[in-house]
């Protein structure tokens, strides 16, 4: 039941916890959480399934801050609901997420109020927002994921997941071309429990929006699929129900809800317009503030008797009830259909089945060999078999990607058709990166796939993914010039120095099929960071392993393939991927020339960087100095292990349109251009 001045007076308390903690901070955005307010208490108050009491329950409702600058807006709401911190190990402890020390730590060092909201580091942040557009991509990979949930865990009597997603942005997000990207899919798909409610207050950073933006958005998401509604007052509680009433009822589509606010509303000075709006408002215009509030005006971070019990009262009491009552459903549940129940407290906590590596497939030799892309694909249908809840797709490429899982029962995910695991993200990379982050923050094992070279389209999405510390896995084919034909503008050249700069972002380039089963292994069990794979389009040998060593190197990052007799080299060959062979064939060469050569596969530095100093000596012993590293991408980072004396064999242009073996000739990746640039860096 709507109480209009208890309301009123919690809206209050949100704003101006806003305003001081941004005045406190001497930075930061007030004018977005003062107009919003209103808008998030009445969807959290009267109408999100969330229990504060246990923040990480798996049927909550999800609500995702897009417009992440008004990250105070969240950090509000979460105190005054007072939602509860869960610790690494998943525990619901009795300290809050947001104390108001936090509060008042806004933007601090080592708080849990940074400036933008970050999912690793707060509970009940979602997801980390502030690019502006990634959280409504996020909030599509989770729409995504609650519908395949109701679908694979679902029974009749047994409705386990019915969550919706609500997502508030602004019109920064709906300018960006990534939320243009997933808004096109989730009305394609038919995301019923999806609505994104978006604060039309017609002004941005610079100015009034209409200097750069006078679109219909509400035509364009009809045009979407989507239904559309509007609220014309954002301090219009009862209008503001009734609009998510709209949405409850409408579930055959997701919903927009365009909400008419005022920045930065009751402020005197920038009420309705866009005058420094990102900055704190001052102490002198805070006051006045307050005064048009009701609020005594040197109070500072005060939260009136009544409005703690009042959220209580709210969404506390619901979250409760709800959450209790699927407790004792999934009791019951966890009675008739123990394995489900197992599988869902193993996604739940990142963990694996029993038996996830098994059967994964191993290569015999051969010298003619297969694409690292052909590899992975077995490699990942039969990761996907042992694997129920690993899903994903490729934004148009899955064919020449190989990630289709083709085994009986995988199945399509379409529109009404929920169940299945091959998601068809269509030509939208960024869309997709920004996706399969969210339904790997909803506890799937999410992949994406597309060229290499359009990383660059979905990197973004990819940063995130590595400062969330998620376990996304981004696979990317055509990885270099190798790919032939296609030409400079599919040729990735600076993309894997770019990858190997992101911190937390593990980066493989397998140099064989075997190399590829260790990589996925590898990937798997880094539950804290994402991984990017980076594969072939071309054939390369599958190396003889009882000549050279064996594969489960991998796992260190970079590993002596083959060595001098008595392990004493006087040159080191180091490579990866399609080039790994030239870095055994001019091995060969060198040797049977007398020339004591040791060749290093470093398909993943991260992980070579994290082993002991020992470890890294031993593969790379300070005392050889002369070593030859080649891979065909930019050189940037090889210096690190060639050091001084060292050369790279790499590339420093962009590619070209030819068939393949006449690149290879070209840009001199080759095993004579090997055995000649070790030659000369020996002074032979
Ligand atoms: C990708 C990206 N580009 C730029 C910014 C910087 N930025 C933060 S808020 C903002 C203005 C956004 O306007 P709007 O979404 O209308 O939010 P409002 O100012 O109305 O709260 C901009 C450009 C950003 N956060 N992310
Ligand atoms: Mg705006």
């Amino acid at each position: 039941m709507i109480q209009p001045n208890m309301d009123q007076l919690c809206i209050n308390t949100i704003r101006t916890l806003s305003i001081d903690a941004v005045q406190q901070a001497n930075s930061g955005h007030p004018g977005a959480p003062m107009g919003l307010a209103p808008v998030v208490y009445s969807l959290w108050q009267y109408f999100l399934e969330y229990d504060p009491a246990d923040p990480l329950w798996p049927n909550r409702d999800r609500f995702v801050l897009s417009a992440g600058h008004a990250s105070m807006l969240l950090y509000s709401t979460l105190h005054l609901a007072g939602v509860r911190m869960v610790n690494a190990k998943g525990e619901v402890q009795k300290e809050l997420s947001v104390s108001m020390d936090e509060i008042k730590r806004f933007r601090q060092i080592g708080s849990r109020t940074p400036g933008h909201p970050e999912s690793h580091l707060t509970t009940g942040v979602e997801t980390t927002t502030g690019p502006l557009g990634q959280g409504c991509g996020n909030s599509v990979g989770m729409a995504i994921a609650g519908k395949w949930l109701a679908a694979n865990f679902n029974r009749p009597g047994f409705e386990l997941f019915d969550f919706r997603v609500f997502t508030v942005c602004g019109d920064g997000d709906v300018m960006e071309g990534v939320a243009g990207e997933v808004a096109s899919i989730a009305g394609h798909l038919k995301l019923g429990n999806l609505c994104w409610i978006y604060d039309h207050n017609r002004v941005t950073l610079d100015g009034p929006a209409n200097w750069s933006f006078s679109e219909d958005v509400m035509t364009r998401f009809i045009g979407y699929g989507w239904n559309v509604t509007r609220v014309a007052d954002a301090n219009d509680l009862p209008q503001l129900s009734r609009a998510y009433e709209y949405f409850l009822k409408h579930n055959d589509q997701p919903t927009l809800i365009v909400v008419d606010s005022h920045i930065g509303y009751g402020s005197p000075h920038k009420q309705d317009s866009y005058e420094a709006h990102g900055e704190p408002l001052g102490e002198a215009e805070v006051k006045l503030v307050k005064k048009f509030y009701g609020w005594p005006e040197d109070a500072k971070f005060l939260v009136p008797d009544g409005v703690y019990e009042r959220f209580q009262e709210g969404v506390g009491t619901r979250g409760a009830e709800a959450h209790a009552k699927w407790k004792a459903l999934f009791s019951d549940y966890a009675k008739k259909f123990p394995d489900l129940a197992d599988r869902l407290c193993r996604m739940q906590h990142r963990q694996l089945p029993d038996g996830w590596d098994k059967n994964l497939p191993t290569f015999a030799a051969d010298a003619k060999g297969i694409a690292t892309r052909e590899s992975s694909g077995k490699v990942l249908n039969a990761l996907a078999q042992n694997i129920p809840w690993l899903m994903g797709g490729s934004a148009d490429l899955a064919k020449s990607n190989k990630t289709n899982l083709t085994f009986e029962g995988a199945g399509e995910f379409f529109p009404d058709e929920f169940g299945g695991r091959n998601v068809h993200f269509g030509v939208r990379e960024h869309g997709m990166g920004a996706a399969v982050n969210g339904m790997t923050l909803t506890g799937l094992r999410g992949f994406s796939a597309t060229f290499f070279n359009f990383s660059d389209y979905m990197r973004p999405s990819m940063r995130l993914a590595a400062l969330m510390e998620i376990p996304v896995m981004f696979i990317f084919t055509h990885d270099s010039i190798g790919l032939g034909e296609d030409g400079p503008t599919h040729q990735p050249v600076e993309q894997l120095a770019g990858f190997r700069a992101m911190p937390n972002m593990l980066v493989f380039r397998p140099g064989d099929a075997n190399e590829v089963t260790e990589c996925y292994k590898a990937m798997l069990q880094h539950t804290h960071g994402p991984s990017t794979l980076v594969l072939s389009r071309q054939a390369m040998p599958t190396l003889d392993r009882t000549k050279y060593a064996a594969a489960s190197g991998v796992a260190k990052g970079a590993y002596v393939l083959a060595d001098a007799a008595g392990g004493k080299p006087e040159v080191i060959l180091m490579a990866t991927g399609s080039e790994l062979h030239l870095a055994v064939g001019a091995y060969e060469k060198l040797t049977a020339q007398g020339i004591k050569a040791r060749v290093v596969s470093m398909p993943c530095w991260h992980l070579f960087e994290a082993q002991e100093a020992a470890y890294k000596e031993s593969v790379l012993p300070a005392s050889v100095t002369t070593r030859v590293s080649v891979e065909m991408a930019a050189t940037l980072g090889w210096d690190r292990y060639i050091g001084p004396k060292g050369q790279s064999i790499g590339m420093h242009s962009f590619g070209a349109s030819a068939p393949l073996k006449d690149l290879l000739k070209k840009f001199g990746f080759e095993v004579e251009a090997v055995v000649g640039v070790a030659k000369q860096t020996l002074g032979r």
